[in-house]
């Protein structure tokens, strides 16, 4: 099946939806056939990065690590979905400036602090906020939104399943699948 191997590199806030639309995205990439591979902090943060936290430092590493895998995966012909906060513009520029121009396309996942602090699916901007959780991003760790991202998805306007299908919309339109 022709595909034109690019890392799809989604950034923000914790609980913006990363996550459950880089799940959906490759579904359907995969339902077309498309070969993909999804990197999260579920398979490196509790393996390759297993030694690593949260002080600016080790996400600058645990980022410069991934860009490196994704690397890789894209030379292996891989569609690679890549789901961390990444709130540094430093290393995502380096992420990009890892693989060949056009094979990176960085997905704001644009969802405001306060809509992500108000859903706390998982209950951390509480404890952040309490200050039994630091080094919280948006709350006392800085995140960088991205100045040139080839997608910006609007999360309090569309759903999940309608953000994956622009994104997949734009993979068609630029020539990926
Ligand atoms: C931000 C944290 C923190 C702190 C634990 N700050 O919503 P989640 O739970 O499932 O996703 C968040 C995840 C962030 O890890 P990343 O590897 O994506 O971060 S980075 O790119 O900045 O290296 C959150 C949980 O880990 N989590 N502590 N202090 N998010």
């Amino acid at each position: 099946k022709h595909q034109k191997p690019a890392v799809l590199w989604f950034t923000g806030l914790s609980g913006a939806g990363k996550s459950t639309i880089a799940n959906l995205v490759e579904k359907r990439l995969l339902s077309m056939n498309h070969h993909t591979y999804l990197l999260d902090g579920d398979n490196v943060r509790h393996g390759l990065n297993k030694d690593l936290g949260f002080s600016a430092e080790d996400r600058v590493e645990n980022i410069r690590r991934v860009a490196e895998v994704s690397r890789l995966m894209v030379d292996a012909g891989l569609v690679t979905l890549v789901s961390f906060i990444s709130p540094f513009r430093a290393e995502r520029q380096l992420a990009r400036d890892l693989v060949a121009p056009g094979e990176f396309i960085e997905i704001h996942v644009a969802t405001p602090l306060d809509v992500a602090e108000a859903r706390d699916v998982k209950g951390l901007y509480k404890k952040a906020r309490a200050g039994e959780l630091k080094n919280f991003t948006g709350i006392d760790s800085p995140y960088e939104a991205p100045e040139n991202a080839e997608l910006v998805l609007d999360t309090t306007r569309f759903s999940s399943e309608e953000l994956a299908g622009q994104i997949v919309t734009y993979m068609a339109e630029h020539g990926y699948l």
